[in-house]
């Protein structure tokens, strides 16, 4: 497996499946750094080397270690209801939402819903936007109202690899 097949099968451990390996998160979407190594290393070669090496190099910047390196946790993308700590803060005037083609009549009715993770990603340039959208087919950029959505009551927060979340996005605040 290359190494970016493995930061794949890492996302699936720390974001939705820890069972996947046999291990399990706390409360704040820690896994132990050994369990985790044990763990894949029952299915592939792997070390804390090479664990490190995905850390770093990852072009989104999704996994954290914990101060002493024994913890490792996803960023954001959870499906397992984890509190990752997040700071809420408070967004620019824009974001931007990138999704598919196929989505489209559905979010025209019911706005942006976090369907199976724990929020909706948005982004805070159009291009970043495109490609999130590219992974759904014809890719389609809402434009989101956050300065008017945070004026009525709605939390934003920033992951630690700057992908702004919130719970939804209802249709008044959206423009294509
Ligand atoms: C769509 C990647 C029908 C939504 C990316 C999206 C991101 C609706 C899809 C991160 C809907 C869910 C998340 C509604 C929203 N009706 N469809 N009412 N509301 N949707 O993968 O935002 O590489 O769970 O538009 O870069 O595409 O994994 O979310 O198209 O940051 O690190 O339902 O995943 O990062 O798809 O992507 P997803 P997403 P990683």
């Amino acid at each position: 497996m290359s190494l970016t097949d493995t930061s794949r099968f890492i996302s699936l451990i720390l974001r939705h499946k820890p069972e996947t390996i046999g291990i399990e998160l706390d409360e704040h979407g820690w896994a132990n750094v050994e369990e985790l190594i044990a763990g894949i290393a029952k299915q592939q070669e792997f070390s804390i080397e090479m664990l490190e090496e995905i850390v770093d190099t990852d072009n989104k910047q999704r996994y954290s270690f914990n101060e002493d390196k024994t913890l490792i946790r996803a960023n954001q993308g959870h499906s397992i209801p984890v509190d990752v700590e997040l700071t809420e803060t408070t967004p620019p005037d824009v974001l931007y939402h990138g999704t598919g083609e196929k989505y489209v009549d559905s979010i025209s009715n019911k706005g942006l819903i976090p369907k199976s993770r724990l929020y909706v990603h948005l982004s805070k340039d159009i291009e970043t936007a495109i490609s999130v959208g590219k992974r759904h087919g014809k890719p389609v950029v809402y434009k989101v109202d956050a300065l008017q959505m945070n004026k009525n009551g709605y939390k934003f927060y920033l992951s630690a690899n700057g992908v702004w979340l919130t719970k939804e996005v209802p249709v008044n605040y959206l423009m294509v």
